[in-house]
């Protein structure tokens, strides 16, 4: 196989999916079936969800930080923080994954295109997102200070809009213009969910390398150029040279 060439040519841009996380204990979507407790993610992860049932919503949430709050970085994500280091700021790591383990693995170059899950907004007001990893199980929804609106986690929910500045930092990155030669490697990640699935093809629109390291087959395998199948966490240590 074709080894990935990480010189000092070469620009980095690494999407990264809940699989990276499986290794350290998060559940992903896919494994959970696209159901939480026989509720469709969509039901509990969008704003129609959260209007309908905010505490659902919150409960789902809650076990979700929970969860999150225990778990450990992986090998996988150690193996991004040593390209990172290698690479400085011709490397940007853009991730779907909420639970913040790449931070807290030492990444900094990091885009949180979906959101944070140890982060609150208020619904209706401009309220500026806190740090929060407070529970809400039983069945309250917390409110807030300023306008008594709902507070909701703030992640990206299906049908919301990316944050602008998000998708211009990667966009910037992908068509940065500095002699060096973009590579693109998606890991542990479905390929099912937009505008992350496409950024394969942004990258190949302008000629860039594009590699897939997945557990199984995504739903765009086919428009990578290499895919690597095997456990992020076992794969990504040993991948680059
Ligand atoms: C391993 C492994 C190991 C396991 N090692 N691998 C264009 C076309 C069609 C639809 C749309 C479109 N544009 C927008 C849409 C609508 C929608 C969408 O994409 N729907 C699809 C389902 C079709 N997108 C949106 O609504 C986005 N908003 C938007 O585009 O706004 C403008 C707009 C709106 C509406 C219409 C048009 C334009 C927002 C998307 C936000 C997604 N949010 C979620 C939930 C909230 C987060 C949370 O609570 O945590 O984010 S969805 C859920 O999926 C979560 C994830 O970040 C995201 C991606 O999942 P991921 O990471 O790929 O995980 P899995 O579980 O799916 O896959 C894991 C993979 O890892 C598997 O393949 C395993 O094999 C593998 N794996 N262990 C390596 N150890
Ligand atoms: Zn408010």
């Amino acid at each position: 196989m074709e080894p990935l060439v990480l010189d000092s040519r070469t620009r980095l841009l690494v999407l990264t999916g809940a699989g990276v996380s499986a290794e350290s204990g998060v559940p992903t979507f896919r494994g959970m079936n696209g159901l939480w407790e026989n509720h469709p993610v969509e039901a509990v992860a969008s704003p129609e969800g959260f209007d309908a049932d905010p505490a659902l919503v919150w409960r789902f949430y809650s076990q979700r930080r929970g969860g999150a709050a225990d778990v450990k970085p992986n090998p996988g994500h150690d193996a991004l923080v040593r390209w990172e280091q290698h690479l400085g700021d011709r490397f940007l790591l853009a991730t779907q994954n909420v639970d913040g383990l790449h931070e807290r693995a030492g990444s900094q170059r990091v885009v949180a295109m979906h959101g944070h899950l140890f982060r609150t907004k208020c619904a209706d007001c401009g309220r500026k997102p806190f740090d929060d990893a407070s529970v809400h199980p039983s069945g309250t929804v917390p409110r807030c200070d300023q306008c008594n609106g709902r507070l909701r986690p703030d992640i990206v929910w299906f049908g919301e809009s990316l944050a602008s500045e998000d998708l211009e930092r990667i966009g910037d990155f992908i068509a940065r213009k500095d002699g060096t030669r973009l590579v693109f490697l998606a890991a542990g990640t479905s390929g099912a969910v937009w505008p992350a699935a496409g950024l394969v093809d942004q990258v190949r629109a302008l000629r860039g390398d594009t590699w897939l390291v997945n557990f199984e087959s995504a739903a765009n395998t086919e428009r990578f150029h290499h895919f690597v199948q095997g456990r992020s966490g076992e794969v990504l240590p040993s991948l680059a040279t």
